[in-house]
């Protein structure tokens, strides 16, 4: 493993990045792979980081129509957390947030992994009911979790409005402590430069445009750059997931959404924490730079385009301004969007399909940030093995058929 020491940092600083050593190669691809991941965001860069550490794979690549963190891992607004209400939820996210607990080690990168709690606001008894239980049902799942009073929250945020008597009344919020935000763009280079130094081939500029299928089994997939043949095709492509289904003649149950963020000018520390509303529905916290980070609901269009249309962008506004009303002297610097694929049941697939070798991970819709390092550890473990992880399972196609679905749109909440 390469090592970087004090000197080093400072010869590059002065030799202008001229000398500075690469992060991760930039190899030509070669003509075949035992393992092929579609898609360089996050969850593709850390599927195969866990394949090469945890079950010995050597042979692989990942392959990225654009550059890495380029999709939504680079344009998400961080949360972390795993106060989910249901069971097989709650421990997939619960293994990824113990997961973000060591990865700065783990990946001996810094990724900013700030837990500064996770507040999600009740805004009428039914919401109080709501969180409650979902507190309840986090503690009986061994996550920590708890209920914080009105009076409690005026203490710990200062700035939020907590009045009885205002249009979207505060009667209480959820907490969880460890959970917080990340920096997103170093999840994506930590795993890659990771994963570059487990052998793992790190594709950039290199669309795939078709999945070769022989006998009912993978064989490969055509790209801009060529045929690659591959044992194993793993698909994980966040908003694009049905385009890649299709072109492997599966029909999956999803709709692609544009999400928006927007960040303000930097301010002096306002913020220590991260405060959700489902029922006003936007969600802050404030960046390391200062920027507030800003996010609300999906637009409710289909459709590819990243940018988002503008009543979201007043509607948001307008919520994070009834929580806060302070910020609406604060100038908003940048808005962008991502596109998310939604399922029926706001939970994610990472999955086997009718076609052997081939393994899909998508769906994560609104929330899969936070998934990260669970999702590419569980999915790492489904190609490997050829079967779920028990931590997975539930989260197989199957489930579509079956009926078994697991509804997290409560949890989900703000955004879907
Ligand atoms: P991506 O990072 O999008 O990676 C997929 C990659 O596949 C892309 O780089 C894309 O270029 C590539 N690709 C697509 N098609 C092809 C092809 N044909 N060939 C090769 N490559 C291809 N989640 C949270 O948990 N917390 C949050 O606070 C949060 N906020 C969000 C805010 C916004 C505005 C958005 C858009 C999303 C948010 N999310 C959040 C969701 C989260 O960003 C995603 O669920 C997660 O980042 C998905 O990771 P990924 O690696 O699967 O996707
Ligand atoms: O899943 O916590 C979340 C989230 C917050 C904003 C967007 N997604």
């Amino acid at each position: 493993m390469k090592k970087y020491s004090a000197f080093g940092l400072l010869r590059n600083a002065l030799s202008y990045n001229e000398k500075w050593p690469e992060a991760w190669r930039s190899p030509e691809p070669k003509r075949k792979y035992d393992v092929v991941i579609v898609g360089g965001g996050g969850h593709g860069l850390a599927t195969a980081y866990y394949l090469a550490k945890e079950h010995g794979v050597q042979n692989i690549a990942v392959l990225e129509k654009g550059w890495i963190g380029g999709g939504n891992t680079g344009r998400n607004t961080t949360i972390v957390r795993s106060n989910y209400l249901w069971t097989e939820a709650a421990l997939l996210y619960e293994k990824s947030l113990k997961l973000w607990e060591d990865l700065s080690q783990d990946l001996n990168y810094n990724v900013m992994f700030s837990q500064r709690g996770v507040y999600n606001l009740a805004h009428s008894l039914q919401d109080v009911r709501d969180i409650e239980r979902r507190v309840s049902a986090n503690r009986l799942n061994g996550i920590d979790a708890e209920f914080v009073a009105p009076e409690q929250l005026k203490k710990n945020i200062p700035g939020l409005r907590v009045t009885a008597n205002s249009r979207y009344p505060v009667l209480g919020a959820s907490l969880q402590r460890r959970g917080g935000v990340a920096r997103h763009d170093a999840v994506a280079w930590g795993y890659a430069r990771a994963a570059d130094q487990r052998g793992v081939d790190i594709i950039q500029q290199c669309e795939v445009t078709g999945i070769r299928r022989e006998g009912g089994k993978v064989i490969g997939v055509d790209t801009t750059r060529g045929a690659i043949a591959a044992d194993k095709v793993g698909v994980v492509v966040a908003g694009h997931a049905s385009v890649l289904a299709d072109m492997a003649g599966i029909r999956l149950p999803i709709e692609s959404h544009p999400l928006q963020a927007f960040v303000s000018e930097p301010l002096k520390p306002v913020l220590d924490t991260v405060v959700m509303s489902n029922g006003v529905h936007g969600y802050i916290s404030q960046s390391d730079k200062g920027e507030l980070v800003i996010g609300a609901g999906i637009d409710s269009y289909n459709g590819y385009g990243q940018r988002g249309s503008f009543h979201t962008i007043e509607h948001t506004m307008q919520a994070i301004i009834e929580l806060f009303p302070a910020f609406s002297r604060v100038r908003m610097l940048r808005q962008w969007g991502g596109i998310v694929d939604t399922c029926p049941d706001a939970c994610p697939i990472i999955s086997k399909t009718p076609v052997s070798g081939l393994y899909f991970n998508c769906g994560w819709g609104t929330g899969g940030f936070k998934a990260t390092p669970g999702s590419g550890w569980a999915f790492a473990h489904t190609i490997a093995e050829d079967r779920s992880h028990e931590l997975n399972a539930a989260f197989d196609l199957q489930r579509f058929t079956s009926g078994a679905l697991i509804d997290e749109h409560g949890a989900a909440g703000v955004a879907h």
